[in-house]
């Protein structure tokens, strides 16, 4: 746990009081990568002499805890994927005796069994200490009222924001997800200062409230904490202009931790900054399975962990796309750009590769077309081709002669964008399923097998 403290620049200049960083926040990077050298020769070998997977992994290729003298040395040792924490379903991974994990989390997966991860109390204490300063990057400070809105239960959202909002010492409304009047009356009620939310569901709060005639810009909310699934710039502009805050996102899984493992400053609104005194990032080539690529390129995101105790994760493969650059409002550590997308979610529409955040980021530049949309893949009959449908909102008080010259856009747009052909159906407002939490994006409905 981070006990020495140190005073930043103000966020903005409106700001009477400079937010007190954590030590590690102000450290310069070559005193971070000496403390990311001894946390993960530590890692290493706790890992291998406590995790039966490690220990075989490692020998399998001929690699020794030994072997990691400097920190490059980690792209010797092999990669940790989802399926392995399945294959060790439920506590295979775990590091230490069962009465010493403090608490479980487990992410639900589409199929197959879920992925279990624990908690000692010294992680749960590392965990609320890294949100609690994404939050306070994000522009949340001591004495706000916080709205959580991420779901509370297995998923690592509602307990790890929850534990961080209390860590900064904020007064917590573990609202949970759902049930979007009811949240509505306490926004009014309870005057919250922030909300903490998926991009989708804070979107169907605002549009709610404008369903019952509250204007989404008269709240006392001022802050937004965005994250869990991937979202673009034009969705913040949408968010940040319907609800009058300042919105930022927040980045995590629970294989890795939950929410936290990376944070953004609301000051430079220029993607999440990495807490790399407790992860370590490397980018891969994700097809070819064994390049570490240079900082700038795009690929997959890998995580080792440099803290963690019940559940030690070497070089997890998170199949989220994106890339590594320099730190800014945290000169130390790096930042990622936005998630593309997962390399499991990427749409193959005939050789053309496509994410749903492509479609998003086009959408949202027609002023006639709403944020909510999905995507139909099909396979039509007696056709060898796969064929995309985006059923897309027109916005309220858009004619529906007006929504079909924007569908004929939309279609000329990802054409010129994406390169790939496809059919708009702009539909009725309103008539598209509304988020509850991670919103589904894409219905596949071509035939199995
Ligand atoms: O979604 C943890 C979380 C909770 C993060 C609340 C932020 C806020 P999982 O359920 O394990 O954990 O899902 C992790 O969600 O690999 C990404 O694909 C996606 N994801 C999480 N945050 C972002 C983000 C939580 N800011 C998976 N942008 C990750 C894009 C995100 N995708």
């Amino acid at each position: 746990m981070t006990q020495n403290t140190v005073a930043a620049p103000p966020a903005s200049s409106s700001e009477a009081t400079a937010p007190v960083l954590d030590r590690e926040e102000t450290i310069s990077r070559d005193e971070l990568e000496a403390l990311q050298l001894t946390r993960l020769q530590h890692t290493v070998a706790y890992a291998y002499d406590r995790v039966p997977l490690y220990k075989r992994k490692f020998d399998e290729v001929g690699v020794h805890p030994t072997d990691l003298r400097e920190l490059s040395d980690l792209g010797k040792f092999p990669y940790t994927t989802k399926e392995d924490l399945r294959l060790e379903y439920p506590f295979g991974m775990f590091a230490v005796p069962q009465d010493q994990v403090a608490r479980i989390h487990a992410s639900s997966g589409t199929t197959g069994r879920p992925t279990v991860v624990g908690y000692t109390k010294n992680d749960l204490a590392n965990w609320a200490t890294l949100v609690a300063r994404s939050f306070r990057a994000s522009g949340v400070r001591p004495g706000m009222k916080v709205h959580n809105a991420y779901g509370y239960g297995l998923f690592t959202g509602g307990l790890g924001a929850h534990a961080g909002a209390e860590a900064l010492g904020c007064t917590v409304i573990p609202i949970s997800g759902g049930q979007t009047e009811r949240q509505i009356q306490l926004i009014q009620d309870f005057k919250p200062d922030a909300i903490l939310a998926t991009p989708t569901y804070l979107l169907t709060i605002a549009d709610a409230m404008q369903h019952q005639g509250i204007d989404p810009t008269s709240t006392s909310l001022k802050y937004a904490v965005l994250g869990a699934e991937p979202w673009t710039e034009e969705m913040r502009h949408e968010l940040e202009t319907t609800m009058n805050i300042k919105a930022s996102d927040i980045y995590g899984l629970s294989e890795v931790m939950g929410p936290g493992v990376a944070g953004e400053a609301v000051e430079t609104q220029d993607g999440c900054h990495i807490w790399e005194d407790h992860f370590r990032p490397e980018i891969i080539d994700p097809f070819d399975h064994s390049t570490v690529l240079a900082d700038g390129e795009p690929g997959e995101l890998v995580f080792t962990s440099l803290t963690k105790e019940a559940l030690p994760i070497i070089r997890y493969r998170t199949k989220d796309l994106t890339r590594l650059l320099p730190g800014t409002a945290r000169p130390a550590h790096r930042r990622m750009g936005r998630i593309t997308g997962r390399s499991d979610d990427m749409i193959i529409l005939r050789g053309v590769n496509l994410f749903p955040s492509q479609i998003e980021e086009i959408a949202l530049r027609i002023p006639e077309l709403s944020p909510h949309f999905q995507l139909e893949i099909t396979r039509p009959e007696g056709k060898r081709m796969d064929s995309l449908t985006v059923k897309i909102e027109r916005r309220e008080n858009v004619p529906s002669e007006a929504g079909t010259t924007a569908a004929h856009t939309l279609r000329e747009q990802i054409k010129i964008h994406v390169g790939s052909s496809c059919v708009v159906d702009v539909v009725e407002p309103g008539s598209l399923e509304r988020s509850n939490g991670k919103l589904r994006r894409i219905y596949d409905m071509r035939p199995k097998g």
